[in-house]
């Protein structure tokens, strides 16, 4: 039965922004996976690791009936596609995704847990979040610092439109 994921994406390394729009590009087109809303993309401060440049963050609600584990594998392709290379641990990085939230369902595996265990605490999730799922997420009066809306949310590919 298919229930709302959540699903962060971050990028701070190459072309920022055109990683996130493949990321969400071929989210639309993986199977059993529908995009249903993508929140503005927001200019956020590292959080974090070593000192390293600002992230892209964006927010992407899929309609799906996968599993949290296989939109885990999901994650890593998409990770892969965008030529990531694990360097520096919590390093920069061309692509992260983030499993936050599958509908009411929980998981806590050591390499998953859902919902994501810093999700509340963490503006660059938040404020996306919050685009695409008001009623999850109350904002904090002035916003939440180090998180600038820098674009509207991008468009999503119609799946079989070439990319
Ligand atoms: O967990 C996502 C990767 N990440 C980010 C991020 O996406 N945005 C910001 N602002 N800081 C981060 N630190 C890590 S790790």
């Amino acid at each position: 039965m298919s229930r709302v994921a959540y699903l962060g994406l971050g990028s701070n390394l190459g072309n920022r922004a055109a990683h996130l729009q493949r990321a969400i590009d071929r989210l639309a087109a993986a199977p059993g996976v529908t995009v249903v809303a993508v929140s503005a993309i927001y200019e956020t401060d590292p959080v974090g690791g070593p000192e390293q440049g600002p992230f892209l963050n964006a927010v992407v609600a899929v309609d799906t009936d996968l599993a949290p584990r296989a939109l885990l594998t999901l994650a890593h392709e998409l990770e892969a596609d965008a030529q990531r290379v694990r360097v520096e641990h919590w390093g920069p990085r061309t692509l992260d995704v983030d499993v936050l939230i599958v509908g009411d369902e929980t998981v806590a595996e050591p390499d998953l847990v859902v919902p994501h265990p810093r999700l509340w605490e963490r503006g660059f999730v938040l404020a996306p979040l919050r685009d695409v799922a008001p009623a999850l997420v109350d904002a904090p009066a002035g916003g939440w610092p180090g998180v600038r809306r820098v674009a509207d949310p991008p468009t999503v590919s119609s799946p079989g439109e070439p990319s």
